[in-house]
């Protein structure tokens, strides 16, 4: 009997804490330390994360430097600024990711993008 109730109360810790971390979502700062700049790999900084629906992205960077500017997966490929999907440009952008499927984003100045400073996630359910 007892042990019986230990599994229970451990189910409902479990199923609490599951609804808990869903509900939240997790913050990501894109590039960490760094930042949104030019030169980390951002495909690097995305591998082993995984990112959800209800999650956020936190673009931090210089304003006068960069911007972010959400593109589609041709554009992001060549570097296309396309800001038809939106252009951040605050420094300190905040993105909650509201739907699951492929995001890219690119910054939008001179030569950036081409050099690297570009991000593709995948957003899980
Ligand atoms: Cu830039």
């Amino acid at each position: 009997m007892l042990k019986v109730n230990y599994y229970y109360f451990f189910f409902i810790v479990f199923t609490a804490s599951l609804s808990l971390s869903t509900t939240r979502g997790e913050t990501h700062l894109v590039g960490d330390d760094e930042g949104w700049t030019q030169f980390p790999n951002f495909t690097y900084w995305a591998k082993g994360k995984s990112f959800h629906v209800g999650d956020t992205l936190v673009f931090s960077y210089a304003q006068e430097l960069h911007n972010v500017v959400q593109v589609n997966g041709t554009s992001y490929e060549d570097c296309i600024m396309e800001p038809n999907l939106g252009v951040l440009q605050s420094g300190n952008d905040s993105i909650t990711v509201a739907e699951v499927g492929q995001l890219w984003y690119i910054c939008g100045v001179e030569d950036h993008c081409k050099n690297g400073q570009k991000l593709t996630i995948e957003v899980l359910p």
